[in-house]
């Protein structure tokens, strides 16, 4: 009984968050406002089932998940350079996103799910670029 009824919440929960779900792009670029070889924007607050959207505006670039630094259970991510990538992440928290030729000058981007996203605690003690690990502190400056 108790079972049946949390499962029929759970699916009006998945319906009511597909009809409102958002789709947000993220260009990949060699300039942009925060300086050269970015994501803009660098940060965005989603809900879980929302889209993001990576456009590879500029070429050699690619959008990947950091090891580590994506909320447990959540499914990492590889795309290829030049190539478009969606995901929808589900899990809530915070998603560290890189390119990878340019994690050492610092492209990251910081994609926070759900409105409670909280960086765990020493979430920028990972091995970085310091570079990146600059971009990231104002990114999560934002949560
Ligand atoms: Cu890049």
């Amino acid at each position: 009984m108790f079972a049946r009824i949390s499962a029929a919440l759970a699916i009006a929960t998945v319906l009511s968050g597909s009809a409102w779900a958002e789709t947000f792009e993220v260009q990949m670029l060699n300039r942009g406002e925060e300086g050269t070889m970015v994501f803009e924007p660098s940060f965005i607050q989603i809900a879980p089932g929302d889209t993001v959207k990576f456009i590879a505006t500029d070429k050699s670039h690619n959008a990947q998940s950091v090891d580590e630094m994506i909320p447990e259970g959540a499914e990492p991510f590889v795309g290829k350079i030049n190539q478009e990538v969606d995901i929808t992440p589900e899990v809530p928290g915070v998603y560290v996103v890189k390119c990878n030729p340019h994690f050492a000058m610092g492209m990251v981007m910081t994609i926070a799910v759900g409105e409670e996203a909280q960086a765990p605690e020493g979430f920028l003690e990972h091995r970085l670029p310091r570079n990146a690990k600059k971009r990231l502190e104002e990114q999560l400056s934002n949560l």
